[in-house]
């Protein structure tokens, strides 16, 4: 082997690795040489793309002797680390949030502006990696900023998705979807390590064997694929922390098919082997409802495996002793996708370590904790004993031991309870043979957390009840937070000069500090400037909204905003039910059209492609928004505004712009949401049920600076108990009749009553979320709305209060909170 050795002593390497200059010039000067060697063309022959991978790989450039500095530490200290596990990430766009980090965005601008180039341009090139469906994903991507930004050693582990979530389009105002092909044009953002790949395997069978007189199980599969890293870089903000998001792609292994192959049909084999590749493929887009298909199961597997192998062998030192490995790492799971990790520490520990089983039982419990983030019980996943023992039969008996072991327990406490025993087995039985996942996730994990103080107390009080019995101290509340830094410092520049000049630059970090703009709200000063911030927010959102050949907005408009998901349980029904009335009660003269405020209503939505009444609301919010748009009579009041393909950075131009948030979930039904954080934190008043981290935000802001509304949770379940009847609101509210009416008439729908016959019979017969309960309420509520924002003074001056209460709502705090009772890991210095 005549292979010659590394000489990392080379006196050239042993120089350390150092950033460009910090200057101008020295901006420039990288900026080109990149244009010219790495994407081979000159200045002058270079197009829009070219120069804006070229500014990307510029400002790696810079992070990249902090980023080595960083992983090195992280494998020489003796910290923990936090991995955290998370099947998605929605990060939005990278370039700016990196430039800022670096503190480069002002040298950026002015070298491209030298060469010639508008770096807003380039902004516009970069799409954005939407490898997640909405707040579980979006919150991963705010919690890896705030670890980076607080300098606490994290890795966040996940796929790299070829397709995101898809493009949503409209074809007669109904969604159609279209491919997220994310990486077409390149992506500079990421560092492919095929080298430091891990094989993962799958399905095959188990076998006992001996083992110098001990008898052990080995698993031995029946296929593989290859799981290789793409690092990203997690700049934190202003501190020099690089941390790093490891994402997986699946590549088929060099192993042939050898019983294909030799069957001589070779493009056969090669064929086969590409099935592999299909892992990493495609995001699942639903969202909150997950399908139990096979290759979801595989994803999740495939990341999490990937995952502990490449923390164990690539992050631990060498010969670190696994019965220590509590005092290193805590895999934080994000829902249960990758719960299936809980199995995997097990066989690696017990079946390749060889440690005893109630030796790797208390280091696996020690290692794991666990966030859920939903209360809808059909969004519990839960996986067939016949396709889970078929694609991983090894991590099935494992379970099935986990499970043997809990029930014991369970006995010991409780006693021969055989109901109770029934409701906590990991294994369910009805209809078929499952594995129940979340309690999966809590048997294992150390900690168990809910996203709002309220979601985290349904938990204990009603999904995850008998565990909370067993366990008490088990459950703890994080609530959730959003990044400042992308979503008020990035999306809303003007209004964070407004607040720097008034409180100095403190706030990005410490988000508190906007309490120091309690004593402005009453300064007729302050409020003009931050009302003049608002008013050129919305012009900047109207001129986004032309550009993407929407109607542009109207000056004098209240903006009314309801951005997420769409979803039965958020009803994005009951907005659309008091637009129909409001329009109804305008048109037909029973609202004194003074009175109503000229509003626009904005929606951003996805549905599951696979959820018809959710498509079914999309059809009515753009059948009603073009009738009520075009109506002449109330031209000027009243407008309907659903761009497609709502994502993080239209989310970014959206919320600064808004006025009101609508936060209108039945209570007892959104966990959290993060959107209601972010829009109160831009100076959105919001309207809103006494649902998820609503309840915090109204206690912060004051309900003075809030319109709350609707049902509380125990109401909600009083009336279901009581046998709730849709059809007797109707009756009752002739506003909700003539609503309703209106739209059964065929009046969206060019006269067609069978377009909207089973959502408005859904509504009146069925009504899961009980929108026709609240109409009334929200409607009161809205007409209050209307009567304050008459006041504008008011107005302003509660906009002003509710951005200076909700420094609560830093995913910095909440990472402090992660810390304090789950994690127990402390940043570097
Ligand atoms: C969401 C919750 O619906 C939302 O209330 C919460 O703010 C967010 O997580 C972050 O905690 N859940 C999902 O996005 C989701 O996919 C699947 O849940 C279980």
């Amino acid at each position: 082997d005549n292979t010659p050795e590394l000489r990392p002593t080379h006196p050239l390497a042993l120089a350390p690795v150092v950033a460009p200059a910090a200057s101008v010039d020295g901006f420039a000067k990288q900026f080109l040489q990149n244009l010219n060697f790495d994407q081979g063309v000159t200045l002058s022959t270079s197009d829009v793309n070219d120069q804006y991978l070229a500014l990307a790989y510029t400002v790696r450039d810079y992070l990249m002797a902090r980023w080595f500095d960083d992983r090195a530490q992280q494998k020489a200290q003796q910290n923990k680390t936090v991995c955290y596990l998370s099947a998605e990430y929605l990060l939005g766009r990278q370039l700016d949030n990196n430039l800022l980090a670096a503190r480069l965005t002002d040298i950026a601008t002015e070298a491209l502006a030298q060469c010639g180039i508008d770096i807003d341009d380039l902004r516009q090139v970069e799409i954005e990696p939407g490898l997640g469906n909405g707040g579980l994903g979006r919150l991963a991507a705010c919690f890896v900023d705030s670890l980076a930004t607080m300098s606490i050693p994290a890795i966040g582990y996940g796929i790299r998705y070829e397709y995101g979530i898809f493009r949503q389009a409209f074809a007669d105002g109904q969604q159609i979807e279209q491919p997220d092909a994310w990486l077409r044009m390149g992506s500079p953002w990421d560092f492919a390590h095929p080298e430091a790949a891990q094989t993962i395997s799958f399905a095959g069978t188990t076998e006992t064997y001996d083992d110098e007189g001990v008898e052990r199980t080995r698993w031995v599969p029946e296929w593989n694929v290859l799981a290789v890293p793409y690092n990203m870089m997690v700049p934190g903000y202003h501190n020099g922390r690089v941390n790093t998001l490891r994402l997986w792609r699946a590549v088929a292994t060099n192993a042939f098919d050898l019983h294909t192959f030799n069957s001589g049909d070779y493009v056969e084999s090669v064929r086969a082997q590409t099935f592999a590749e299909n892992i990493s493929k495609v995001l699942y887009p639903e969202d909150s409802t997950p399908q139990g298909k096979e290759l979801r199961l595989q994803q999740q597997y495939f990341f999490v495996a990937a995952s502990i192998a490449d923390f164990i062998e690539n992050v631990l030192p060498e010969d670190f002793d696994l019965e220590n490995l509590p005092e290193r790492v805590i895999f934080q799971l994000n829902d249960t996708h990758p719960v299936i990790g809980v199995p995997e520490l097990m066989r690696v520990l017990v079946d390749e370590k060889k440690l005893e089983w109630d030796a790797a039982w208390a280091i696996t419990q020690k290692c794991f904790a666990y966030t859920c983030h939903t209360l809808l019980p059909e969004a519990l996943e839960v996986w067939s004993v016949d396709l889970l023992g078929r694609l991983l039969p090894r991590h099935l008996e494992i379970i099935y031991r986990i499970n043997d072991e809990f029930l014991l327990e369970v006995r010991e406490r409780f006693g021969d309870d055989e109901m109770l025993i029934r409701n906590m087995s990991i294994i369910g039985e009805h209809p078929s043979r499952s594995v129940r996942m979340a309690y999966l996730a809590t048997v294992a994990g150390s900690k168990v957390n809910g996203v709002a103080e309220l979601h985290s107390q349904l938990l204990r009080d009603n999904v995850l009840k008998d565990f909370a019995t067993m366990w008490p101290d088990k459950f703890t509340n994080v609530t959730n937070g959003v990044t400042p830094r992308r979503f008020l410092r990035l999306a809303n520049p003007d209004l964070s000069a407004l607040i720097t000049e008034a409180l100095g630059a403190g706030w990005t970090v410490d988000l508190e500090r906007l309490r120091g703009l309690e004593a402005l709200a009453d300064d007729a000063d302050f409020r003009e400037r931050f009302a003049a911030v608002k008013a050129s927010n919305k012009r900047r959102l109207s001129r986004v909204l032309e550009a993407r050949g929407e109607t542009p907005l109207s000056d004098d408009h209240l903006i009314d905003v309801m951005i997420k998901r769409l979803h039965e349980y958020k009803r994005q029904t009951l907005k659309v039910l008091h637009i129909v009335s409001t329009y109804e009660g305008i048109v037909t003269g029973r609202l004194d059209v003074d009175a109503v405020q000229p509003r626009t209503f904005l929606f951003g939505a996805k549905a599951a492609p696979g959820y018809g009444m959710a498509k079914r609301i999309i059809h009515l919010i753009n059948a009603v928004g073009e009738v009520v748009s075009a109506d002449e009579r109330v031209q000027g009041k009243l407008k309907v505004l659903y761009p497609a393909n709502y994502n993080v950075t239209l989310a970014e131009s959206i919320i600064p712009a808004a006025d009101l948030s609508e936060q209108i979930s039945l209570a007892g039904k959104e966990a959290s949401g993060t959107g209601n954080m972010k829009l109160a934190l831009n100076g959105a008043l919001t309207i809103g049920t006494d649902d998820g981290a609503n309840v915090e935000i109204r206690k912060l802001v004051g309900d003075d600076n809030f319109f709350l509304f609707g049902m509380s949770e125990p109401e909600v379940e009083a009336l279901w108990a009581d046998g709730y009847r849709p059809a007797e609101f109707y009756q009752r509210d002739e506003r909700l009749r003539s609503a309703i009416d209106l739209i059964a008439s065929g009046a969206f729908s060019d006269g067609d009553r069978t377009v909207f016959e089973p959502l408005v019979s859904n509504l009146l017969y069925e009504d899961r979320f009980m929108a026709l309960a609240d109409f009334s309420s929200y409607l009161d509520a809205q007409e209050r709305v209307d009567a304050a924002y008459a006041d504008q003074d008011g107005w302003v001056r509660s906009a002003i209060l509710n951005v200076a209460r909700s420094g609560y709502f830093s995913s910095d705090r909440a990472m402090r909170d992660y810390l304090d009772r789950i994690w127990h890991a402390t940043p570097v210095s």
